[in-house]
């Protein structure tokens, strides 16, 4: 990488930790008027060729509407074609527009809910960089909201919507995604005629303060499935041609949809709301759960390999350690990328992984001395039972070690 590219100006800095849309700091009173209304996430990933159209045509169009009261906010997954930088070298040009650099992120539902976290509008949208996306629709959506719709999606399936020139084969897929989908989540794809589009705005209070947690691209979904939206409003737009550039989609989109569908269901469902009534995360717990039990058969599979009379016969003491520490490493990676997927996927450092191993080791083992605590505790004073006695043992060291490393290891709020 060259670090000698430093831009003019500085770049927006990447918010960290969960991806939670903070609320406006109060309007300070002879602010009134440069207030920024509205923020305008355009997600860019190799878009060097569309970087400058597309902010030159959005920055005309909004100018005449409302200038000074929006902001431009591209957000880069540090492209190798240096999209970050042309847009950089824009922002003299164009002053309402910001850029942020993403480097240790990438996907664009997370680039589009970064960029709104550091903006300070209080509607947000999203738009491809790539001119997929008509930017004179804003005007319609625009409206939209400014006659009390919380959300207003461009549709390519109401009137006056449409696909320019799909093959068959891509109709059909789109389709029956929406299909599957409004199967698994029809509280969710059954508001709106067009659930996959990327193309919308949203007022900021819908979604401030709620956790999101989306995979892949169909950013929409979340919003609607997490945010407090009431009233929508669909405008019909018609999905150009790509001129420049290509697109990134790929078969993993299908699977990440897919994915995201699943964990939609589950976390908004009636478990979802449950543990959200209790404040514990139970879903996670059960995962947490599972993964434990996993490491029990690695563990025993170990000790078999390396004491067992019949393999290498080595001590038990010793064989026992290692096993242990085999089974607390297994259940360290099926945690980090399944348990706390959501808090890994944006701390990838290997420096990072290394520090969360060795908190989750230090807690496992607090645990085992909590777990031989309480079995002694229990035993000898409320049930003369070692194995009832040890089943509680475990249950009470099982939270703990979910607890702590919840609270410690994969800590959501992230200090820089
Ligand atoms: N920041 C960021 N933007 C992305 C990423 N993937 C795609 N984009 C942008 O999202 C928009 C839509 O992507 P595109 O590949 O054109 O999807 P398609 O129109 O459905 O084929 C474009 O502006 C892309 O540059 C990503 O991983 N990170
Ligand atoms: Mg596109």
């Amino acid at each position: 990488m060259n670090s000698s590219i430093e831009p003019p100006t500085s770049l927006l800095s990447v918010p960290t930790g969960a991806l939670r849309i903070p609320e406006l700091p109060p309007a300070s009173p002879n602010a009134d008027d440069e207030a920024v209304v509205f923020s305008l996430v355009i997600p860019t990933y190799n878009e060097a060729a569309n970087i400058h159209k597309i902010v030159s045509v959005l920055s005309t169009l909004l100018d005449e509407s409302m200038a000074g009261n929006y902001e431009l906010i591209v957000v880069d997954d540090n492209s190798p074609d240096g999209t970050w930088n042309i847009a950089q070298s824009l922002v003299s040009e164009y002053p309402q527009l910001r850029v942020m650099r993403r480097q240790q992120e990438r996907g664009l539902s997370s680039a589009v809910i970064r960029g709104w976290q550091a903006s300070t509008g209080s509607v947000l949208g999203v738009i491809d960089a790539d001119l997929q996306h008509p930017p004179h629709v804003l005007e319609q959506l625009l409206q939209a909201i400014e006659q009390g719709a919380d959300l207003a999606v461009a549709s390519r399936h109401v009137d006056g919507g449409g696909v320019s020139s799909w093959s068959f084969i891509r109709r059909f897929l789109s389709r029956g995604a929406q299909i599957l989908g409004l199967l698994i989540l029809p509280g969710v794809l059954g508001r709106v005629s067009d659930p996959m589009s990327g193309y919308f705005l949203v007022r900021r209070n819908c979604i401030v303060g709620q956790t999101l947690n989306p995979v892949g691209y169909k950013i929409l979904l979340e919003v609607i499935g997490r945010g407090k939206v009431g009233k929508i409003a669909e405008v019909g737009y018609v999905f150009c041609e790509r001129k420049q550039g290509e697109s990134k989609v790929t078969w993993k989109q299908y699977v990440d949809y897919i994915h995201h569908l699943i964990r939609l269901r589950l976390s908004t469902g009636p478990l979802g709301r449950f543990s959200q009534r209790v404040g514990f995360p139970i879903g996670r717990f059960l995962r947490f759960g599972l993964v434990g039990l996993s490491g029990v058969f690695v563990d025993m599979a170990v000790l078999y390999l390396l004491s067992d009379p019949t393999t290498l016969a080595l001590p038990l003491t010793r064989s026992k350690i290692i096993a242990g520490e085999v089974a607390i490493f297994n259940n360290f990676l099926w945690n980090d990328i399944w348990t706390f997927a959501d808090v890994s996927s944006h701390q990838q450092q290997w420096r990072q992984r290394l520090k969360r191993f060795l908190k989750f080791n230090i807690i496992c083992l607090a645990g085992l001395v909590l777990n031989v605590l309480v079995l002694n505790l229990v035993f000898n004073f409320i049930i003369p039972n070692r194995y009832v006695a040890n089943l509680i043992a475990i249950a009470i060291a099982t939270v703990w070690n979910f607890w702590v490393n919840l609270k410690l290891s994969w800590r959501v709020t992230q200090v820089k």
